[in-house]
Formats: C-alpha cells, sequence, structure tokens
C-alpha cells in the first residue's frame, strides 16, 4: 500500500532532496513551505509522484492547523512525518543579538515544529502507526561561538525528540533525530540575510554534505522494517570533526 509522507521545507535544500529521495521510494507526498513556485516547481520535477502542495508559515498555529485540516482524503493518512523546516537567522554575540532573529528560530525551529507535530499527530495515533524524523543539527549537540540561540533551538528539537518518542511509544509511532553538520544549501544565505558572498566562504576550502547526502539517509530510516527505529543520527562531511572544526585546504 502506498505510504503518505509530509515533508515541511519542501521548497529547498533537505527538504526539497527529502521529496525526491521519499518520491523515489514510492512514497505520496504533502509538500509544504512558504513559497508556493518552489513548491510548484519541485511538484514538476516529481513528475508522476502523487502530491498535494500545502503553503504556510509554521510560526503561525492556526495556518499550520487549517492546512492540516484541508488535506484531501487520499493524503490525510500521513505515515511518515519529516519536520525539517527552519533556519539560522543571524550569527552574533548574544548581547548583540536581533530579538527579531531569536522569536524567528525558536518560533519557527521549536514552536513551528510543535505546531506540526500536533496538526498532524491525530492521523498517526488514530491508526497506531507513524514515524517521525525531526531534523536537528550538530548545533543542537554542540554550542559553538555566536550560536547562542540557533544551538538552543536545535538543543530543543533534541529534548522534544526524545520526549516524543517516549510519550509516543503507546501508539507505535517511531521517532527519530537526523543532525546533520555542514550541508550547502540556502541554510547560510538566509542565515546571512541575503549576504550571498559571505555564505559561499562557509562552504570554500572543503566538500560540504549535499541536501541529498542527508536525502538519502532520511530514505534509509523511513524505509526500514517497522521494528526498527534508528532513533539519532549525526552526518558529518568527512571533513568536518566537530561543530566549528573543518579542515579546509
Ligand atoms: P534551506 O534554507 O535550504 O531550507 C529551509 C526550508 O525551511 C525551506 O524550504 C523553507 O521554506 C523552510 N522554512 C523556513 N522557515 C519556515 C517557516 N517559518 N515556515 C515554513 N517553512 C519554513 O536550509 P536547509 O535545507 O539546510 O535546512 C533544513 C533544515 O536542516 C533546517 O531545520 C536546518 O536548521 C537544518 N540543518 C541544516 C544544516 C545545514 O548546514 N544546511 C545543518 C544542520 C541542520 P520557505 O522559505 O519556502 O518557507
Ligand atoms: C547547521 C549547521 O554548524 O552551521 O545546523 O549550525 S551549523
Amino acid at each position: 500500500m502506498t505510504k503518505t509522507a509530509f515533508i515541511t521545507g519542501a521548497s529547498s535544500g533537505i527538504g526539497w532532496a527529502t521529496a525526491v529521495a521519499l518520491g523515489q521510494a514510492g512514497f505520496r507526498l504533502v509538500l509544504t513551505g512558504r513559497r508556493r513556485d518552489r513548491l510548484e516547481e519541485l511538484a514538476r520535477e516529481l513528475g508522476n509522484v502523487p502530491t498535494h502542495l500545502l503553503t504556510f508559515d509554521v510560526r503561525n498555529r492556526q495556518a499550520v492547523e487549517e492546512a492540516v485540516q484541508s488535506l484531501p482524503a487520499e493524503f490525510q493518512d500521513i505515515d511518515v512525518l519529516i519536520n525539517n523546516a527552519g533556519n539560522a537567522h543571524g550569527l552574533a554575540p548574544i548581547q548583540d543579538g536581533d530579538p527579531q532573529d531569536w522569536d524567528d528560530m525558536m518560533d519557527g525551529n521549536v514552536k513551528g515544529l510543535l505546531y506540526v507535530s500536533k496538526a498532524v499527530l491525530p492521523s498517526m495515533t488514530r491508526r497506531n502507526v507513524g514515524h517521525i524524523i525531526n531534523i536537528g543539527s550538530i548545533a543542537g549537540h554542540e554550542t559553538y561561538a555566536n550560536g547562542n540561540v540557533y544551538c538552543a533551538s536545535k538543543a530543543a528539537v533534541a529534548a522534544l525528540t526524545k520526549g516524543m518518542r517516549l510519550d509516543l511509544l503507546p501508539h507505535n509511532i517511531r521517532v527519530a533525530e537526523v543532525n546533520p553538520g555542514a550541508v550547502e544549501t540556502e541554510f547560510s544565505q538566509v542565515r546571512f540575510k541575503g549576504d550571498n558572498a559571505r555564505a559561499a566562504t562557509v562552504y570554500q576550502g572543503f566538500e560540504p554534505l549535499k541536501a541529498t547526502d542527508v536525502a538519502e539517509l532520511i530514505q534509509f530510516m523511513v524505509t526500514r522494517p517497522a521494528h526498527v527505529n534508528i532513533a539519532e543520527v549525526l552526518i558529518l562531511p568527512a571533513a568536518q570533526a566537530a561543530a566549528t572544526v573543518i579542515k579546509k585546504a
């Protein structure tokens, strides 16, 4: 039977690549993000894969609820949830941090993940089946200078993943966390607010992960037999040993 995967942040980077990987694995896909044009482009790339697009901001709880409630019948039984939407905003010492950036990170990376999970979970708990992959980060396990609030938001994702795994156990719902190191996506363009030259320097002098590297891992995780939960994975470029330790040429 065809399974349904719900992917947040499918309009770019890891989410986009995960949509392609899960489409190839035979999933029906609910693809979400704020940029409708990008989701439509992805749906075209996916060709014959059944897709349903939802455009909402994960920070808006009402919009999240209404979007999930609007799903057509064939997309309502969600088997896999990829909580991927998120970004870093800024990289500054805490005393110089912009509270708007803090709100964007805590509201998006933490509360957005909660709102989406809350809206999707009834379709899993009702059927006692499901698999949730939360995209954390090495930053959630290792705080680096100037990363303060982004690192805190990802540490919250780590704590929530463990909490969800405990609470959802009675419903046979697997919950896992994928923690990437440096992946070349739009991540740094967003962090540095469109300063693409600065963003590019993040990935210079070494070979970063590609979004497809993370997507292949997620595809593997969600296609394991029902008794297997790969609960936590740290995936790094070979040139990276710790959050800020990267061997550059
Ligand atoms: P991208 O910037 O390429 O993609 C981010 C995605 O999240 C976009 O699809 C964006 O869609 C969506 N998104 C962001 N904010 C919101 C929001 N408020 N509402 C709805 N959707 C939102 O970055 P990545 O692919 O790299 O990031 C994906 C995840 O991976 C993030 O959680 C990030 O923290 C994490 N991560 C990234 C790493 C990296 O080095 N790149 C390393 C470790 C973790 P749209 O703008 O259309 O709304
Ligand atoms: C993204 C990786 O190290 O820039 O989460 O925080 S890092």
